[in-house]
C-alpha cells in the first residue's frame, strides 16, 4: 500500500484531514466561500504515493469537472501530470466516496460547456482564465465501477 503525502500548502493539507477525518461532514466548503469542495486522491506519477487534491465541485450529469485552475498560475498544478499519467482516481463528495476514471477534455466545444457549468458553480475560474495564457484544463470523471 502507497503511502499518503500531504500537500506542501499548509491550508490544503488541513482541509483534506479535517474533510476525510469528519468522513466528509466538516471542511467540505472553500473557507467564507460556502461552495462545495470535493476531495480526489490520485497517485504521484513519480513517488506513487498516493496524493489528496481538494477542487471546487462542478457536476454535470452526475460527471465531476475538475478544473486544474490553480488560481491562474502560469503553470498546471502538479496533480494534472498525475491525473494525465493514472487517470484512476477516487472523488469524495461529503460523505459519499466514488472510484472514477478522468479524461482531459480537448475537444472545444464541449470545453466551451463544461467550462460554463464550473463557472457557474465557481466564478473565480473566469477570472483565474482571464489573467493567464495557460489555457487551464479541464478533466471530466466518470463512475468507473
Ligand atoms: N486547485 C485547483 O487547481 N482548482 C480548484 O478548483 C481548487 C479548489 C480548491 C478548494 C479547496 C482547497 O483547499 C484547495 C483547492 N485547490 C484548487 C488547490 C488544490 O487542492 C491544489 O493544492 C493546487 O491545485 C496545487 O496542486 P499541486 O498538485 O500543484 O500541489 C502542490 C502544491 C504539491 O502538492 N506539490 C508536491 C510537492 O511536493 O511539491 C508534489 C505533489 C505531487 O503530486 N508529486 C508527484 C509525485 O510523484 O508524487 C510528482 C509530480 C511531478 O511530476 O513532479
Amino acid at each position: 500500500m502507497s503511502e499518503y503525502i500531504p500537500s506542501t500548502a499548509k491550508w490544503v493539507r488541513e482541509q483534506v484531514e479535517l474533510y476525510e477525518g469528519s468522513g466528509g461532514t466538516q471542511g467540505t466548503t472553500l473557507k467564507e466561500s460556502g461552495l462545495p469542495v470535493i476531495i480526489v486522491t490520485h497517485r504521484g506519477r513519480k513517488s506513487g504515493a498516493i496524493r489528496k487534491t481538494p477542487l471546487m465541485r462542478a457536476v454535470d450529469d452526475g460527471k465531476y469537472i475538475l478544473v486544474a485552475s490553480m488560481g491562474g498560475a502560469p503553470k498546471n498544478p502538479v496533480w494534472y501530470y498525475n491525473l494525465k499519467a493514472d487517470p484512476n482516481v477516487e472523488i469524495r463528495d461529503e460523505t459519499n466516496v466514488f472510484d472514477m476514471r478522468v479524461r482531459e477534455i480537448s475537444d472545444s466545444n464541449e470545453k466551451q460547456r463544461l467550462w460554463d457549468i464550473a463557472v457557474a458553480a465557481y466564478p473565480p475560474y473566469q477570472e483565474y482564465q482571464d489573467k493567464t495564457d495557460r489555457a487551464i484544463p479541464v478533466f471530466i470523471a466518470e463512475k468507473s465501477s
